[in-house]
């Protein structure tokens, strides 16, 4: 695991009729208030999604369904991380380069965000990305 990024598993509610996780903010599984959700879906099997770095935004991605890679990046070293399970959720905190391909047919992924949608946190050119883990 990269520094800033880690795994988080989600106890599941089930019986023989299905399964429910839920999911609070401020709680071990999601450490910060949860002020905005998307999902991303419909992906094509070539799409690289991502390549951006954010400034302070904390996520918590969950693929529900189907499968993709989700490649960290700290400048130094890059993990790729298999999303595959409902029940897993991937946080990534701090400046992390994060890039989402490898997309199977249906893949929907969840992501649990900190903060609402704010352009201006995002860095979308990986020398600025560099810099700024370097400067700060
Ligand atoms: C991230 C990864 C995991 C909005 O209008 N509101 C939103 O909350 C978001 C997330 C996006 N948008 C708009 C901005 C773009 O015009 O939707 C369009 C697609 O966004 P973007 O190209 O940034 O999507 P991804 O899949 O490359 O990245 C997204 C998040 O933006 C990003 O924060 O970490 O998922």
């Amino acid at each position: 695991m990269l520094q800033n990024v880690s795994s988080v598993d989600f106890s599941i509610n089930g019986d023989s009729s299905g399964s429910l996780i839920a999911l609070e903010g401020l709680s071990r599984e999601v450490p910060f208030e949860i002020k905005r959700i998307y999902y991303i879906f419909d992906t094509t099997p070539r799409a690289v999604r991502g390549k951006h770095a954010h400034r302070s935004l904390r996520q918590v991605l969950i693929c529900l369904s189907g499968s993709c890679v989700v490649v960290c990046d700290n400048g130094e070293e890059k993990t790729e991380y298999h999303m595959a399970w409902p029940d897993k959720g991937l946080l990534i905190e701090g400046l992390v380069w994060r890039e989402m391909r490898d997309f199977s047919k249906g893949t929907v992924l969840l992501v649990l965000a900190s903060e609402g949608y704010d352009e201006a946190d995002y860095i979308r050119d990986y020398g600025v990305f560099l810099k700024e883990i370097k400067h700060g």
